[in-house]
């Protein structure tokens, strides 16, 4: 087949001086941070679902993208063609990783056979590739929203026979990934909610959810995919109220319903917005119960109250991210998916370099803005500062459990007032964060 993008090479690094479009001024692959390789530390990957089969749609018109390559159709023969597509992309843009769901790499069929007959077929085309090339799957998961048979939901639908074609699909999504050796699998309840509670039992719904997890941790030990579960939260769109709504909405979940050791988040920044947190939030809340699994990069509109999945550009944001990240460990199965899409005023093919270009390099420097933060370390310093009563005398017996109210109480009697509060200092700190930037 002929390239897709004939005109552009491997993008090359040529550092903050370059003024070719197609060329990386931040991010080298190879280069050490922290003593690790940036390209261990950010495992970029690419979706499926915006960069090959996002077409600039919205709900006041038609897409708007002009793709040579495309015939028009939704065939097999297209899905096998655009695989190639796929991997020169990945490939001169130099990601490690791609992500999908079932349905955006293989047509549905007539009937749920004929579904994943193609998906078998394409997943033998990207398998191909996948051992030609360098670049392998992050994480598969399975398209639970677009079919209409969906729209009371899949595991939590009211309908016990969509529960079934659901609890079929996932089946075959993981086997998918499983075959082309992914590197974890991604749960997101597209339409896992409610719109209205009238017409809900809510406690219901979530048994179901809950029993349909437990029925895929039961799968993939027995197809022996040894890869992460990760849950990613969204509060709302499409539905009013997602089950999954937030970080500690998952981990509450995943805890009452025995589920917590087997699965990690997938924290999606434009989701952190609708939930109304901070992405760094939401990462926090994840790590703080061994949960921080892999991240959806992207952006949303401080203006817009839905899910418009920009490319990240903004430095502050990467570079908290990247300061979570660090600070708790790094990705191991996880990587930083770029689940997002160009604007659809961005139609030509060269606008998908420049956007996983511009989120690539704006990643890279918040890494490197991060690894300076906590090399200066005046920051880790201050907290450990603001928090040295509990290192020793009576915040240390609570630490480790040696007081109770009791105690306490005659600790009180005899300190008298309180005098030894300190400054939290936010703006000196947020003006120390400027230094790096
Ligand atoms: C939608 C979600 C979706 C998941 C994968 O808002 O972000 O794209 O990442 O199902
Ligand atoms: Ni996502
Ligand atoms: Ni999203």
């Amino acid at each position: 087949m002929a390239a897709a993008f004939p005109k552009i090479a491997k993008i090359q690094f040529e550092g903050p001086r370059s003024r070719n479009p197609f060329a990386f001024k931040h991010y080298t692959p190879d280069e050490l941070v922290e003593g690790k390789a940036m390209k261990d530390h950010l495992r970029f990957s690419v979706t499926y679902w915006h960069t090959m089969r996002g077409m600039g749609a919205d709900m006041f018109g038609v897409g708007t993208m002009r793709r040579p390559w495309e015939d028009g159709t939704n065939s097999l023969k297209m899905a096998l063609k655009r695989v190639a597509v796929m991997f020169e992309f990945c490939e001169k843009l130099g990601a490690p990783f791609y992500a999908f769901h079932d349905r955006d790499v293989a047509p549905e069929g007539a009937t749920l056979r004929e579904s994943n007959k193609n998906l078998d077929a394409v997943v033998k085309e990207l398998k191909k590739f996948q051992k030609n090339t360098d670049v392998k799957l992050l994480w598969g998961t399975a398209c639970l929203f677009v079919n209409p048979r969906f729209m009371h939901g899949a595991a939590t639908s009211c309908n016990a026979d969509v529960f079934a074609y659901a609890a079929a699909q996932v089946k075959k999504a993981l086997e998918a990934t499983h075959e082309l050796g992914g590197e974890g699998y991604v749960f997101w309840g597209g339409r896992e909610g409610y719109t209205t509670l009238l017409n809900t039992d809510l406690k219901r719904e979530m048994d179901h959810l809950g029993a349909f997890l437990h029925m895929a941790v039961a799968h993939k030990k027995s197809i022996g995919f040894k890869g992460p579960f990760y849950i990613e939260p969204k509060p709302k769109e499409p539905t009013k109220h997602q089950y999954d709504s937030d970080a500690a909405a998952c981990l509450n979940f995943l805890r009452e319903y025995k589920l917590l050791d087997h699965f990690k988040l997938n924290l999606e920044t434009n989701h952190a917005t609708l939930a109304g947190h901070t992405m760094q939030h939401e990462l926090e809340v994840a790590a703080a119960a061994n949960a921080l699994g892999s991240i959806d990069a992207n952006t949303g509109d401080i203006l817009l109250g839905w899910d418009t999945d920009q490319f990240p550009t903004d430095l502050y944001l990467t570079s908290q991210i990247m300061l979570s990240i660090l600070n708790h460990g790094g990705f191991t199965t996880g990587g930083t998916n770029f689940d997002a899409k160009v604007r659809r005023e961005s139609f030509e093919p060269e606008d998908l370099f420049h956007a996983h270009i511009a989120g690539m390099d704006t990643f890279a420097r918040g890494l490197k803005i991060a690894a300076a933060i906590r090399k200066d370390g005046r920051l880790a310093e201050f907290v450990r500062q603001r928090y040295s009563s509990w290192d020793s005398g009576i915040g240390e017996q609570v630490e480790k459990g040696k007081a109770g109210f009791k105690e306490l109480e005659a600790y009180a009697l005899k300190m008298g007032e309180v005098t030894t509060n300190i400054s939290g200092r936010q703006e000196f700190l947020e003006n120390l964060i400027n230094e790096f930037i």
